[in-house]
């Protein structure tokens, strides 16, 4: 019994239920994560309702990741929703370190033999979206107060309010793809759960804008005045971010103070080449690195976001949701297909496996690059480091393979 019912009823908490919905998995959340899972669920035959608390217009609208690893790459060819990626993303086989005006060429074919792709998570999302639609798959927009109930019991089921009608949905499962400020993790009692974390001392200031990109590959440069990393959406669209302080509000950066700040620290050669134009989004994220553990309580399995962040300095948040949505879904057709709970019983030690070399390489990659009021015995340190990197071909195999993704 899959399809919606119309009828009134109490639940236990007394509230009535207008609307009462099945399906097997609830997933709430319609981030990449959210999406990509039901995408190849649906594709499984296996039935899933998203639910998720912005309209889609908000959650295209929000400007994240680029840079997709070639494990990502096959699990969305997988969901069915890489024909766009393909025609429209640019591969990309090295990076460039700056460092106080030197640059390195990290060269991922050479040194590893692989690439990654630069594809937006907006346009990636946008495709999720398309073909959910096109499938007839169940997405519901705009609700409120989404709560998980009966998680660690036998019936468990996510409640809402839609336009205020009060709304239940009973499930097996429930795929907590929330993101770190969703709900999911936070129904896990607090005592079931270990958390991880390190907040750095600053954040990322990142400007998009429909100017050519001045560079062929990413640039990630270091510099006396901070981090700044030079990326592009497209032939005709760049982004780019600074570091800035965690009190800098996003109106005390004009346009102008932006692309000045951003060629002081870019390199001079990019900076007498580059074009700049008025931004057409301009953010602060704080940068931090975030674990909860286990991935799983009872009936509530966590995914992407919602379990764990990391410092874009990587480029992993976006490929790491892919990886656990990847495992999850492999968890779920063994239980409905092979009738087996041993992928479901495997799922958090696994995601974690992936998650933890992920933060670690986030982490390296923060703190190499980054400029921290720091002791000045850590900034020699800091140094020293990244001069191995520049004469030391294992160093930069290092980087390569870990920034190309670690196999799934
Ligand atoms: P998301 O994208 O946050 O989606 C979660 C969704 O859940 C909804 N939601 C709820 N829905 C229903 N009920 C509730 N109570 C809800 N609470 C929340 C939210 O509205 C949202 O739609 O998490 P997801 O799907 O796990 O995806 C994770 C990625 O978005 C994230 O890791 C990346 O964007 C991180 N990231 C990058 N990742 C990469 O792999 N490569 C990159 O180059 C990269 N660059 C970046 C980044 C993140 C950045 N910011 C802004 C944090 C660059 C930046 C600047
Ligand atoms: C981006 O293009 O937004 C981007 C690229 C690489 C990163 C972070 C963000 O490491």
């Amino acid at each position: 019994m899959r399809q919606g019912m119309l009828h009134v009823r109490r639940t236990s908490s007394e509230t009535l239920v207008a609307k009462r919905l099945r399906t097997q998995v609830a997933i709430v959340g319609a981030g990449p994560a959210g999406l990509l899972l039901g995408q190849l669920l649906h594709r499984e035959g296996i039935d899933a309702i998203v639910l998720e608390r912005r309209t889609p217009e908000y959650v295209l609208g929000r400007i994240r990741a680029g840079v997709l690893e070639q494990g990502t790459v096959r699990v969305l060819e997988h969901a069915g929703v890489a024909g766009r990626l393909h025609r429209e993303g640019s591969i990309h086989r090295g990076i460039e370190i700056g460092i106080d005006g030197r640059r390195r060429r990290i060269d991922f074919e050479a040194l590893v033999g692989g690439s990654v792709v630069v594809y937006g998570q907006t346009e990636v999302t946008r495709d999720l979206m398309d073909a959910r639609a096109a499938c007839g798959a169940r997405s519901i927009y705009e609700v409120e107060d989404v709560r998980l109930h009966d998680i660690a019991g036998r019936t468990p089921r996510v409640s809402y309010r839609q336009h205020g009608e009060a709304c239940e949905i009973e499930c097996d499962f429930i795929a907590g793809c929330d993101g770190y400020h969703g709900v999911s993790r936070r129904s896990i009692p607090p005592e079931a759960l270990q958390v991880y974390e390190r907040i750095y001392p600053f954040g990322w200031l990142g400007v998009l804008a429909d100017v050519p990109p001045a560079w062929e590959e990413l640039i990630y440069a270091s510099s006396p005045r901070g981090f700044a990393l030079a990326s592009m959406r497209s032939a005709t669209r760049v982004r780019c971010y600074v570091q800035c302080s965690l009190e800098d509000r996003v109106e005390q950066w004009s346009d102008e103070r932006f692309w000045d700040e951003f060629k002081r620290r870019i390199g001079e050669d990019v900076a007498a080449r580059m074009s700049v134009g008025p931004s057409i989004e301009k953010s602060i994220a704080p940068l931090r690195s975030f674990v909860a553990e286990p991935m799983r309580y009872g009936k509530l399995f966590l995914a992407g976001d919602a379990a764990h962040i990391v410092p874009p300095t990587g480029a992993k948040g976006l490929n790491l949701a892919a990886s656990d949505v990847w495992y999850l879904y492999e968890a779920l057709r063994e239980f409905y297909v092979e009738g087996s709970d041993r992928g479901l019983d495997g799922y958090s030690a696994r995601a974690l496996r992936r998650v933890w070399s992920a933060v670690r390489f986030s982490w390296w990659m923060t703190t190499q690059l980054h400029r921290f009021s720091d002791e000045a015995f850590n900034e020699r340190i800091r140094a020293a480091e990244l001069e191995y990197l520049f004469g030391s071909r294992a160093a930069q195999c290092a980087l390569a393979e870990n920034y190309i993704g670690l196999p799934l």
